[in-house]
């Protein structure tokens, strides 16, 4: 199917004019992909090492990526919302890297190869970063984020910014998954209308589709892996401290984390390499325990589940929390039986005890709200422009009040009314007593407990129940495309009444967990339990970009005569 008007496309892309009659002429992608014989990957398919096997043979350049990237953005864009932004100096950084590359200078795996960050991550560029806040539009910062700076390094193109849900879904108690104020609402691609999940619901979106080679996520509790859950990716939650939050609009500096999410675990994993490390800004990465950061890709093993033992909290799979859940169940059953096809020793009932005191008690709340209160100050305070002189939680909840476009009170601010009701901040007293309390019952009684009392490598669940106890102790996660609801389940709204919330063909995972800075293991566990069953490319989005990187360089070719 086509989206999107094919003339905007053209106008877009800025090349021959016969693009357009060969963009009608396609049907759908797997027509007319080679030339001269030569194959080109799909992009809802390729992954990184088919694009870097065409960069080094000449079949593509970085520009034609680009090209082809954009024009895939602008077709779907008018339907799913799922980019800001669009990096105005993609094609010259591509041109950049693409002559770098003609002389033997090649930066790493990534080198011209586009990826797009979610709108909370800064870049002192022409791009804003405003976690999809008009109080943030226009405020600059007074150089890169280190991820930003991390994946330039490694030679990606930073292609432009996605939606998320804003603040990273903190702000409102009624709002929706992936709506901002400056980007409008991000939809999902598996079902009309779908509920992208968040809060890094644009950087799911793009990234399933093929709009990129992946894009980066933000996780403060769910944020990489559940918008990675519906929109049949991998996700890979890294340890609090692996990758800086340096100039990342934070909601927690105790949660919050950067990563990926991509189509296949290992290109979660090149991206990963790319983006992890210490930084001298945020001293939480001076906990990475190895000189040097461990070889992702390489960890992507065959083998890696033979002789392991995974276990299997199951009183955290409450149908209680989610009825609609329910089909997700046997699905993840048969999942246990593959880990144990692969050598895998699988011990059920691993349970949390600290689950019931966890969800009496509010001491996540407070710790978040409380975080919020001096992270986000400190994060304003790092602003060399900040046009609507926004210092403090307070001062960006009075804006948001009285600037209309920011749809208050529809969508309200509740969130930030209780962190400021708390009247303390993260250097109190009471909020070490809430932390100290969140940590002991999801990591002795949760996570690192479970992994000890029954002598355990690492822990599943179905990803919808896997964020939160690793949230709380910033333990990593990685999540794997495991299904999708069948085709009678019933199309139900989400709270806020403008989204598909449960719809047939809607994905979901399996996620793995494991102790912090475990992530080379549990890439492993997710690697060989993806090449074992390969359910991504089973599940097929209703509404996909049409433009093909064959496409663009057909147009290259015929244009300058070639
Ligand atoms: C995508 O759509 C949103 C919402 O309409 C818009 O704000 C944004 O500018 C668009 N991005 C691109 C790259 O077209
Ligand atoms: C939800 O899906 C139905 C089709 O089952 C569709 O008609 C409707 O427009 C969708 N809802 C939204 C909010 O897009
Ligand atoms: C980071 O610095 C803060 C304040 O100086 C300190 O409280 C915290 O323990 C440090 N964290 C690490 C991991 O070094
Ligand atoms: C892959 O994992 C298996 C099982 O743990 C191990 O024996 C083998 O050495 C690993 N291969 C590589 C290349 O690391
Ligand atoms: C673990 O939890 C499951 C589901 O709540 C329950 O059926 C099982 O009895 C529990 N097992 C143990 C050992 O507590
Ligand atoms: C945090 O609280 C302390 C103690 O009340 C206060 O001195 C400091 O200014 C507060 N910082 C922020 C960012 O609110
Ligand atoms: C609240 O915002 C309005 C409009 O931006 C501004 O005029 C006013 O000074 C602000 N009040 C406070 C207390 O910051
Ligand atoms: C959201 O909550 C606010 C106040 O709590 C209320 O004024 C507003 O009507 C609510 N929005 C919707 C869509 O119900
Ligand atoms: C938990 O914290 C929230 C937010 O501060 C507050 O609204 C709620 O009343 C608290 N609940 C309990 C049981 O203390
Ligand atoms: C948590 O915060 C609340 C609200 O400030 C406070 O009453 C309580 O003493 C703190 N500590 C614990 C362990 O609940
Ligand atoms: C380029 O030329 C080839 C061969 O003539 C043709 O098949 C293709 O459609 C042309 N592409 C464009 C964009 O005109
Ligand atoms: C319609 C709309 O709000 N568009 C905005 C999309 O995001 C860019 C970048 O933040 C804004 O410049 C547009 O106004």
């Amino acid at each position: 199917m086509v989206f999107g008007s094919v003339r905007r496309l053209v106008a877009v892309l800025l090349v021959s004019q016969s693009l357009n009659a060969l963009v009608a002429a396609q049907s759908c992608w797997n027509q007319n992909t080679a030339i001269n014989g030569a194959p080109f990957p799909p992009l809802i398919e390729a992954t990184t090492e088919d694009l870097i096997r065409g960069l080094e043979t000449g079949l593509f350049t970085s520009v034609d990526l680009v090209t082809a990237y954009i024009a895939r953005i602008t077709e779907v864009n008018d339907t799913l919302h799922m980019v800001t932004q669009l990096n105005p100096d993609a094609l010259s950084i591509a041109a950049k890297l693409d002559s770098q590359r003609a002389k033997g200078i090649v930066h790493g795996p990534l080198h011209g190869i586009p990826i797009l960050i979610k709108n909370n991550i800064a870049t002192a560029d022409a791009m804003d970063n405003t976690a999809g806040s008009y109080a943030l539009a226009g405020a600059k910062v007074p150089r890169d984020s280190t991820i930003a700076a991390n994946l330039r390094k490694a030679g990606a193109i930073i292609l432009g910014k996605t939606n998320l849900s804003q603040w990273a879904n903190y702000r409102s108690f009624n709002t929706s998954n992936g709506w901002s104020a400056i980007a409008g609402q991000t939809v999902g691609a598996y079902y009309p209308g779908q509920d992208p999940s968040g809060s890094s619901s644009g950087s799911g979106v793009s990234s399933s589709l093929g709009l990129a080679l992946a894009a980066l996520g933000t996780e403060t509790d769910g944020s990489i892996l559940s918008p990675s859950d519906v929109n049949n990716l991998v996700g890979i939650k890294p340890t609090v401290g692996l990758t800086s939050r340096y100039l990342v609009v934070p909601i927690s500096e105790h949660q919050d984390t950067v990563g990926p999410m991509a189509r296949t675990v290992k290109d979660a994993a090149y991206v990963l390499s790319a983006i992890a490390g210490k930084s001298s800004y945020d001293n939480y990465t001076s906990a990475i325990p190895f000189d040097t950061i461990p070889d992702y890709v390489a960890a992507c093993n065959f083998s890696a589940l033979r002789g392991k033992r995974i276990g299997v909290p199951r009183n955290l799979i409450d149908l209680s929390f989610d009825s609609t859940a329910a089909p997700i169940v046997p699905a993840f059953n048969a999942a246990l039986d593959v880990l144990r096809a692969a050598g895998a020793t699988v011990i059920d009932n691993t349970n949390f005890t600290g689950y019931d005191a966890l969800n009496e008690g509010n001491y996540s709340n407070i710790v978040l709200e409380a975080d919020f209160i001096s992270d986000l100050a400190k994060y304003l305070s790092e602003l060399s422009y900040n046009p609507n002189h926004v210092y403090s939680v307070a001062d960006v909840r009075n804006f948001t009040h009285s600037f209309p476009l920011e749809d208050w009170p529809e969508r309200d601010t509740l969130v930030w009314d209780g962190a400021l009701e708390l009247g303390y901040n993260n250097t109190s007293p009471e909020f070490w007593s809430n932390y100290t309390m969140n940590t002991y019952l999801a990591g002795p009684l949760g996570v690192t407990g479970a992994l000890a009392n029954y002598s355990l490598d690492a822990l599943v669940l179905p990803t919808e129940f896997s964020p939160n106890f690793p949230a709380l102790i910033g333990s990593p996660v990685v999540t794997v495309p495991l299904g999708a609801f069948p085709p009678k389940t019933a199309v139900t709204l989400n709270g806020f009444g403008n989204l598909n919330a449960t719809a047939p063909n809607v994905p979901f995972g399996i996620s793995f967990m494991g102790p912090h800075f475990s992530e080379e293991l549990l890439i492993g566990l997710a690697y060989a339990f993806e090449q074992r069953t390969l359910v991504r490319n089973t599940i097929t989005p209703y509404i996909q970009p049409t433009v093909e990187l064959v496409d663009v360089v057909n147009a290259r070719l015929n244009k300058t005569g070639v």
